[in-house]
């Protein structure tokens, strides 16, 4: 194709992203912005996937069948979580063995939050609480993001996302209305999920290195700082309501703003736990290269058994 041509693609195509039409599998679209998509989706699923561990370590130990069933439900839209949007990735031309390969290999990222230990029972509640909670601002404005796979994707997983936010803030109230015990498990898991629960929305917007590319594509409809003030607007008053203190003491309302100040993130965290280096990283990806490597006679079963009807379907063709 000459420069021209490409040229001409590249302004149709920034036509159709102006008008907010959806860029489907088929469509042209440049390089960057499939790249750009895989990245992104592809991390989102494993951070889907690599999300059910820390819940996961608490199914069994559920203090009741009420709540065991609302975990395990919980857990498993997860997994379904992953699925839609590994096939969502997957119409960008890679494939589910490639985007493994890049989880096991580390080459791709999963999300910063899923490093961290459950160590009680509450730890349940303020996941569902803060996590899906933050989930949720994050992934609504990515259900009219531009490619349309993904675009689906996100509304279904959105409305569940929302059940498990009310699981994990029921959780909480329930602790924090038990005995006083009860109580400080619960601001004991506020305390040691806020902060990481910020950081998951991403660097600040003057060290994001792809804020702006993503939302010129309108990949992204809002910036990581500006998701974040809302999780901390919207959450701040739901603390109050149960009688739990949010962990920071610069935490302020300014009537000017109309909107909470808060103090100084630990960004040097951050980047280490992206880095491989948080308190889970190395558990979590030995969870999940050993879930690979154990389910290869699964694979092979399925493929063997895929081949065998496909030959005996041949031979009645025949
Ligand atoms: N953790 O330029 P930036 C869930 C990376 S699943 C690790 O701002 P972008 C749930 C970033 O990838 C939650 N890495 O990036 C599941 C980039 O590195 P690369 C997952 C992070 O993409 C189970 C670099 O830092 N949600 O909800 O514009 C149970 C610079 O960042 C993180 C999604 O994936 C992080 N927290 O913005 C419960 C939503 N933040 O790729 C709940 C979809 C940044 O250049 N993703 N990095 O090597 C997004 O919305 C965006 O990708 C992000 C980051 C806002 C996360």
């Amino acid at each position: 194709m000459s420069e021209e041509q490409i040229k001409n693609l590249e302004a149709q195509f920034e036509a159709r992203i102006a008008r907010d039409e959806k860029i489907e599998p088929k469509d042209w679209m440049p390089e960057k912005y499939r790249k750009t998509h895989i990245r992104q989706m592809s991390q989102h699923a494993h951070s889907e996937i690599v999300g059910m561990l820390p819940e996961g370590n608490w199914i069994t130990r559920a203090p009741s069948l009420r709540r065991k069933v609302a975990l395990l439900a919980k857990v498993q839209d997860e997994a379904g979580h992953g699925l839609y949007l590994y096939s969502a990735t997957e119409t960008l031309g890679i494939s589910r063995d490639e985007l493994y390969e890049q989880l096991h290999t580390g080459k791709a990222k999963y999300s910063s939050i899923f490093n961290y230990p459950t160590v009680t029972w509450a730890d349940m509640g303020a996941i569902g609480w803060l996590v899906d909670g933050a989930a949720i601002i994050n992934q609504v404005p990515l259900c009219s993001t531009s490619y349309g796979p993904y675009a689906r994707a996100m509304i279904r997983v959105c409305k569940e996302e929302s059940f498990h936010q009310r699981q994990g803030f029921e959780i909480m109230i329930k602790l924090a209305e038990g005995t006083s015990e009860q109580k400080e498990m619960a601001q004991d898991a506020l305390n040691r999920w806020w902060w990481p629960s910020l950081m998951m929305l991403g660097p600040t917007d003057s060290e994001s290195v792809h804020t702006e590319q993503s939302m010129k594509w309108k990949l992204k409809r809002k910036s990581n700082d500006d998701l974040r003030q809302q999780f901390i607007d919207q959450t701040v008053p739901q603390a109050e309501l149960i009688g739990l203190t949010i962990p920071d003491p610069d935490l302020k309302w300014n009537e000017e703003r109309q909107s909470y100040d808060f103090g100084e993130i630990n960004w040097d965290e951050f980047w280490q736990v992206v880095k491989g280096h948080g308190p889970c990283n190395k558990e979590r990806m030995k969870a999940r290269v050993g879930a690979w490597e154990r389910g290869e006679w699964v694979r092979d079963a399925a493929m063997a058994y895929a081949e065998k009807q496909q030959t005996r379907k041949e031979k009645r063709a025949i």
